[in-house]
């Protein structure tokens, strides 16, 4: 006995392939609708699953093998059709019909089938086309720079279809933030945060310290260098009074050689610094200036995400001039275009370590992930 299983989109198509394949005496076992396999399932109709089974081996095939009758008939046709309607009489003839209508019925059949896969074929090239499409769709509403997507859809627009799926963009969009994750450990005693007026600089330390202190045990202090705004110091005195933790008012150099002295029992060290425009290159060089007396320390660029992405792209650029390791995403819960978690991996080769996801302290900040950073960037074409 010859037992096969079929996946088809209906009754029809499984008629036809199994008396195709199996035979006229093939007989149906069991049918059920299934979706097929793998996260590119998810994005297809169910199948009908439909299990056939013939006897005997011999009978099955017969389409197959006639095929090759078929053609025989079909050239000796023509120079038996004279033969036939002279020589031919009664029983014999009458069977010659026969034949000749079972094989045009068997061509016809074969034709159908034929017509029908090729027509599956071109509508899964146009579902991945379309998908593809969407995904292009999406980055554009979520302000990915254009040359972004212009490598993404070179690269997945014009893959086989097999690459051009889910499945595959997901995978194309993993390579590019892998390289945006701060794989490294940040293990610099000093942390410096800089970075554009308002983004959060001072919120983000009081978060960061909270968080060293309390879930990894380490003795913080801080130091301030922002003189420059009224208010600023008391905004952070107010938190290291409420962690109970050291802070240094900084004006000049040698001040900042003394505090980092006096805070040299602590395991982490935050350094705020004032709010710097990245169109002034003179104030940006005087925090330059400042920071250069600290060794073995680790600047962070703050940086708000709903920054559009052409002024994201000149804050990088221009804080190039002070120097930076990696890059805190502040002020996630202020845009729903996410886009600039991944333009900034073209703007700059420096990777994110936190993203800030409101004003709460210390529980608005989090350690990035890669699938993280994918859900924010693929939510809304990945299901
Ligand atoms: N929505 C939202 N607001 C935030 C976030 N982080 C900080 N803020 C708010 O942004 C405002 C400015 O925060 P600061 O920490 O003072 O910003 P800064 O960068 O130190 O500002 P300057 O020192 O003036 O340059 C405050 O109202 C914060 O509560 C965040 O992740 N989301
Ligand atoms: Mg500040």
């Amino acid at each position: 006995m010859v037992i096969k299983r079929y996946l088809v989109n209906n009754m029809t198509e499984a008629m036809t392939r199994i008396r195709y394949e199996l035979g006229s005496n093939a007989v149906i076992v069991s049918t059920r609708r299934i979706r097929q396999r793998g996260i590119l399932g998810l994005f297809k109709p169910q199948v009908l699953e439909v299990t056939a089974a013939v006897e005997n081996r011999q009978d099955t095939g017969p389409a197959l093998s006639n095929a090759g009758k078929i053609m025989n008939a079909g050239d000796s046709q023509t120079a038996e059709k004279g033969q036939t309607a002279a020589g031919l009489q009664g029983d014999e003839a009458k069977k010659a019909d026969e034949t000749e209508s079972r094989l045009e019925k068997e061509l016809k059949e074969l034709k159908q089938l034929v017509t029908m896969l090729i027509s599956q074929a071109g509508q899964t090239g146009e579902a991945s086309k379309d998908y593809i499409e969407r995904v292009i769709n999406h980055l554009r509403d979520m302000d990915v720079d254009e040359e972004i997507i212009e490598g993404f859809s070179v690269e997945c627009g014009n893959a086989p279809e097999a690459n051009a799926g889910p499945e595959a963009v997901t995978r194309y969009f993993e390579n590019i933030l892998s390289n945006c994750i701060a794989s490294r450990s940040m293990n610099e005693k000093v942390w410096a945060l800089i970075g554009p007026t308002g983004v959060g600089k001072t919120t983000t330390i009081a978060k960061i310290a909270a968080q060293e202190m309390l879930y990894n045990k380490k003795s913080v202090g801080l130091i301030t260098l922002d003189t420059y705004r009224i208010g600023a110091v008391e905004q952070l005195r107010t938190y290291a009074g409420i962690l109970n933790i050291p802070l240094e008012i900084v004006y000049t150099k040698a001040d900042l050689i003394n505090a980092l002295e006096k805070l040299g029992h602590c395991d982490l060290i935050m350094i705020d610094s004032t709010g710097r425009s990245s169109l002034n290159r003179d104030q940006l060089l005087e925090t330059r200036d400042l920071l250069d007396v600290v060794e073995d320390k680790r600047n962070i660029l703050a940086v708000s995400a709903a920054t559009r992405k052409n002024d994201l792209k000149a804050i990088v650029q221009n804080y190039e001039a002070i120097g930076f390791d990696s890059i805190i995403l502040t002020k996630m819960d202020e845009t729903q275009y996410y886009g600039n978690i991944i333009n900034i991996s073209k703007y700059s080769d420096k990777p994110i370590c936190y993203i800030t996801t409101g004003q709460v302290v210390p529980d608005d900040i989090r350690e990035v992930t890669r699938e993280d950073l994918l859900d924010y960037i693929l939510t809304g074409v990945r299901t």
